[in-house]
């Protein structure tokens, strides 16, 4: 009979392709294959992969080649791809929730970036799983900083400015500044200051770094003025078809991923600045004057965030603030 079984197995193996059972996903992401978020993913697969004895193997499509990064997440919701990743407050539109943390000067350190994902996260869970998506890591980007041709003193002197933005919030930032915003996607940005299309921009060292800015800016100024997040996000009905085990190797490996993200995270901030000042680009503290004009823009961004919150959103700041 044992016989029987192993004859019938080594059978089927033959009929069947080495490990029938394994299944591939695409997963799209925004940013290219040296960014850290990036490298943290491919490492998140890795480990996937390893879990499951290739059960599950994703294959990540970087620097928006599958989706373009407006498009990843309906693409995750409509099952297009089973897993993807974007900026989350690109979702503000949907709700003032998504966007909380590119607002200006509510949490510009890693600590108080961590108690605002902690008071975040319950919300935004339950509006993704409205949609039938479930999140499964956040890892924010280094403190933003604003890259220039000159030096900035005041406010006044960002006026008129071609302004890149990569979302509502940066949009809003820059008008209120007096510049004049564009959205371009983080791959595109060397293009976007090549033709001239602008002229400054608002961003982490990393992309700083990544996109070579001391190509087409002189300046680096660390105002610190938010530390957005990428977040991962899965199709829950894909997630619910996979065996129980792989599911659970999906868990804990994205547990994983977003402890090390936040490290690496906390880790490219003086890294990148460094390599960002090896380059030629001057990093210059921010004035007094800069910082006190900037920070009169961000209460007013936090009166109009605050008239468009729902009110469980505006539990994320109760819950912050505790
Ligand atoms: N880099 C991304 C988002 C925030 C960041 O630091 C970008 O500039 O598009």
């Amino acid at each position: 009979m044992r016989k029987f079984f192993t004859l019938a197995l080594m059978a089927l193996s033959v009929i069947l392709p080495f490990n029938a059972m394994a299944q591939t996903w695409d997963m799209p992401t925004p940013y290219s294959d040296k960014v850290f978020h990036t490298i943290n993913i491919i490492e998140f697969t890795k480990e996937i992969e390893e879990a499951t004895n290739g059960a599950l193997k994703i294959t990540v499509h970087s620097a928006g080649s599958l989706y373009k990064h407006p498009d990843i997440k309906n693409a995750v919701r409509s099952n297009q791809v089973p897993i993807g990743e974007f900026f989350l407050s690109r979702l503000s539109n949907e709700d003032a929730a998504f966007g909380i943390d590119s607002q200006p000067f509510v949490a510009t350190s890693y600590a108080d970036a961590e108690k605002l994902w902690a008071a975040q996260k319950p919300v935004i869970t339950k509006l993704l799983a409205k949609q039938g998506l479930m999140p499964l890591f956040a890892v924010p980007w280094p403190p933003q900083g604003l890259y220039t041709k000159t030096e900035v003193n005041r406010v006044e002197d960002l006026k008129g400015l071609k302004f890149r933005a990569y979302n509502a919030a940066l949009e809003r930032f820059a008008t209120l500044a007096g510049a004049v915003p564009t959205q371009v996607e983080a791959p595109d940005i060397p293009q976007a200051f090549s033709t001239g299309q602008v002229e400054a921009m608002i961003t982490s060292p990393s992309t700083g770094v990544s996109s070579k800015s001391w190509d087409f800016v002189t300046t680096y100024t660390p105002i610190n003025a938010w530390v957005p997040k990428n977040i991962v996000v899965v199709n829950k009905a894909a997630f619910d078809s996979l065996d129980v085990s792989v599911q659970n190797a999906i868990l804990e490996a994205a547990q994983r991923a977003e402890k090390r993200g936040w490290e690496m995270s906390r880790a490219e901030t003086d890294e990148k600045t460094k390599i960002l000042a090896e380059n030629g680009i001057n990093v210059v503290e921010p004035s007094a004057e800069l910082m006190q004009g900037l920070k009169a823009i961000g209460e007013q961004m936090q009166k109009e965030w605050n008239e468009s919150a729902s009110d469980e959103a505006k539990t994320i700041i109760a819950n912050y603030l505790m």
